[in-house]
């Protein structure tokens, strides 16, 4: 079977994800699958950094209340490596609108609000590459190994 190539993406535990109590639960989901933590940060979004991270988005009907909602406190930044991790990531968790999202998945599971779905993870090599520049740095990133790397 193939392995799939060795990936890193952009996780954000959202404001809502924050202040719900949800950081260990959504966290510990990743970590469980075998996804490794490289870089981790709390952070504050400004509208400046919504403008960009948001940018595809500028112009429709919701993108003031995503504003509103990053910057609404803080948010945990994560980036995860593991095989595929890109797509492994969106389908944990699951559909943008909680409300179809399948049970199992963060969103499915924990959310019923769309602005308030309590998670965001980058959706394609390219997507991934630019969101984790808009959050981490290369200095940011740290490089150990797991105990269940033989297995995962
Ligand atoms: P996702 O990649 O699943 O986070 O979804 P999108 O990039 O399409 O949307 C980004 C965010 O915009 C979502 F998390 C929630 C918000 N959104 C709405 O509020 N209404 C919409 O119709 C679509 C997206």
């Amino acid at each position: 079977m193939a392995e799939g190539t060795l990936e890193r993406t952009l996780v954000l535990i959202k404001p809502d994800g924050v202040k719900r109590g949800y950081v260990g639960e959504i966290l510990a989901r990743f970590e469980r699958k075998g996804l490794k933590i490289v870089a981790a940060r709390l952070v504050q979004v400004v509208p400046e950094l919504a403008d960009r991270h948001y940018a595809e988005h500028q112009g429709k009907p919701f993108y003031p209340s995503l504003v509103q909602h990053i910057t609404s406190g803080p948010l945990l930044a994560l980036a995860l490596e593991g095989r595929a991790a890109i797509s492994v990531v969106r389908l944990m968790i699951g559909a943008t609108n909680p409300q179809t999202a399948a049970a199992g998945t963060v969103r499915g599971d924990l959310a019923l609000s769309m602005t308030q779905n309590l998670v965001h993870a980058s959706d394609s090599p390219a997507s991934a590459e630019r969101e984790l520049s808009l959050y981490f740095r290369a200095e940011d990133y740290h490089a150990y190994s797991r105990s269940d790397e033989g297995f995962v």
